[in-house]
């Protein structure tokens, strides 16, 4: 064993694992980050697939530290991967946190030894075996961080290897005059249709399921504007944390029914106009509670977007009369140009529902009506997401269980930040927090906001294990569930679990609101952590 001690062990390097190194070793802990890719980034050091782009606006898209936003402007509203790469590498030149990481190493094991309160944590890289011990572990692996392969015949005899958009070549992929093939179209499918489309020979979409997406309406942003907007930037970082799904926008207040048919038709007109996901988080607050609420939202989606679709036959596969599941149930996208992609004449659109596929041989696609030769194959068919990246680690806990056992009947947490029996163990953005309805960097804030607190307390007394109540963390996770709107679980998609063949299907996030998640974990704290128990080795150094 190696004589590397730490108080903090940090697992990835996103926005979640940066900030939390940055917090914890500023308060002097002593901490390591072990990444297992090159560089910083997280999502985007791995998402690098042709016009990968974020769907939050900024500044909310970035930390609110003011020594880093002071001096960093962006070139458009929702920056693409190659931006967000080049201010993960300014965040780290600024905060200085490269010294405390490990790159290239993949965490294999990490193993709780309770006669020492600590964690065994062991990782494999280019560099070989790496072990070290540490009081704590955070695990900031994002939820989408395991990419899900269908398992569809012959995918392996493909000869230019199916591309997953999450494992995209680093030095690139030329689509260009290509016939291409993809699989799937969830938020990583409609970027890669808007930017391969118009350069591929042939693009042909194996589609399954409609993105009810909306309109991102992107914008150049000049570096003088963002420099006088700062003024406000303090006040607009707060705000984040006090609407309901950390956005600058806030629900309306209204059910959508209280608005006569003419108000409500100009309500969905302005939010549409203004773009985002204004009309799902800045809309009326019925939408996922109500069907008839839904419904009335999805016929003004789709006559919306039917203007936009020439072909008549595409029409109706991607806006459908029917609603394909409930809006805004499944994560809706933002998109440019997709609908006019879609209708190009070099853009095919097979629908594997009526036409499925059979095979993938060594040069395409066989369905079962005929062969489609491929050049590229892309599988934008997501992820395992929450668990994916847990389970692939061999992670245990009190008395040697391993969190696949633990977790078998589903996931069980407290506060989406902490699990019964993995005393120490941590982990930020999974699951049980409100994750994908909430703007990235404010979650991860809060729980590094919150590690750094507890980190103290424990500290300043003496506590050296810390193991979320097996009964609180039950309760915690009922109450998830509970707050989980009724729609939301009517739709197949990664949010339930319901992406992956015989994965359980459950809550994973918390939808009470940004401020109701910021409360509970304030108020726990305030109450000197009742949801844990405690206890020390009496030790003089470390947490
Ligand atoms: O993955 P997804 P994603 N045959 O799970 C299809 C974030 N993100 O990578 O819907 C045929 O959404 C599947 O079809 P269906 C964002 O939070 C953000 O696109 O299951 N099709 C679906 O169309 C997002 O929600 C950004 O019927 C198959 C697709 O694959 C999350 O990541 C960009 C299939 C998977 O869609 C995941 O998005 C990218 C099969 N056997 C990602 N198996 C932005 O910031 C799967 N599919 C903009």
């Amino acid at each position: 064993m190696s004589a590397e001690t730490y108080d903090v062990i940090i697992v990835g390097a996103g926005f979640s694992g940066m900030y939390s190194l940055f917090k914890l070793t500023k308060a002097s802990f002593r901490c390591k980050l072990i990444e297992a890719g090159s560089d910083f980034g997280g999502t985007w050091y791995w998402n690098t697939y042709p016009g990968a782009r974020v769907d939050t606006p900024i500044p909310g898209y970035e930390f609110s530290l003011e020594d880093l936003w002071k001096e960093w402007t962006w070139p458009e509203m929702y920056p693409n991967g190659e931006d967000l790469r080049t201010y993960f590498n300014y965040v780290d030149r600024k905060l200085g946190l490269r010294e405390h990481c490990l790159f290239n190493s993949t965490v294999k094991s990490a193993h709780w030894d309770d006669d020492l309160h600590m964690w065994d944590v062991k990782s494999e890289g280019v560099a070989g075996v790496y072990e070290a011990r540490s009081r704590h572990v955070i695990f900031a692996l994002g939820t989408s961080c395991e990419p899900y392969i269908p398992n569809i015949k012959g995918l392996n005899q493909f000869s230019g290897k199916p591309m997953h958009t999450a494992r995209w070549p680093k030095e690139g992929l030329d689509t260009q005059g290509k016939r291409v093939g993809l699989i799937g179209t969830g938020a990583s499918g409609v970027q890669i249709v808007q930017e391969v489309g118009p350069k591929a020979d042939k693009l042909t979409v194996f589609h399954r399921t409609p993105n009810l997406a909306v309109p991102m309406r992107q914008r150049l942003l000049q570096a003088q504007d963002q420099t006088l907007a700062k003024s406000t930037y303090l006040d607009f970082h707060q705000r984040l944390r006090e609407t309901f799904a950390g956005y600058s926008y806030d629900r309306n207040g209204r059910k959508t029914r209280e608005d006569t048919d003419e108000q409500r038709e100009a309500f969905y007109e302005e939010q549409w106009s203004l773009g985002g996901f204004r009309l799902l988080v800045g809309g009326y607050t019925d939408i996922l509670s109500s069907k008839d609420a839904n419904d009335l939202l999805y016929q003004f989606w789709r006559r919306k977007v039917s203007e936009r679709i020439g072909d008549e036959k595409k029409r109706a596969i991607l806006a459908p009369e029917i609603p394909p599941h409930p809006i805004g149930a499944k994560r809706i996208s933002l998109e440019q140009n997709y609908w006019e992609v879609m209708s190009r004449d070099n853009v095919d659109l097979v629908d594997v529902n009526e036409e499925p596929i059979v095979e993938v041989t060594k040069n395409g696609i066989r369905t079962t009506k005929r062969k489609y030769e491929l050049d590229v194959l892309v599988l934008a068919t997501g992820f395992d997401a929450f668990t994916g990246s847990f389970f692939r680690i061999d992670i245990r806990g009190e008395e040697g269980r391993a969190i696949q056992e633990h977790w078998k009947d589903g996931v069980q947490s407290q506060f989406g930040l902490a699990i019964d029996k993995f005393p120490n163990l941590w982990f930020m953005y999974g699951p049980h927090t409100p994750g994908a309805f909430a703007t990235m960097p404010v979650v991860a804030e809060i729980q590094g906001d919150w590690f750094l607190n507890t980190f103290e307390y424990l500290r300043r007394e003496e506590i050296t294990k810390f193991v979320a109540k097996t009964a609180a963390a039950e309760a915690y996770s009922k109450h998830v569930t509970d707050l989980a709107p009724p729609l939301l679980l009517q739709a197949d998609s990664w949010y339930v679990g319901a992406n992956v063949p015989g994965k359980r299907r459950q809550v994973y996030h918390y939808m009470g609101g940004m401020a109701a998640y910021i409360g509970e974990l304030e108020e726990e704290a305030r109450q000197a952590y009742p949801s844990f128990e405690k206890s020390s080795l009496r030790t003089t150094r470390g947490v």
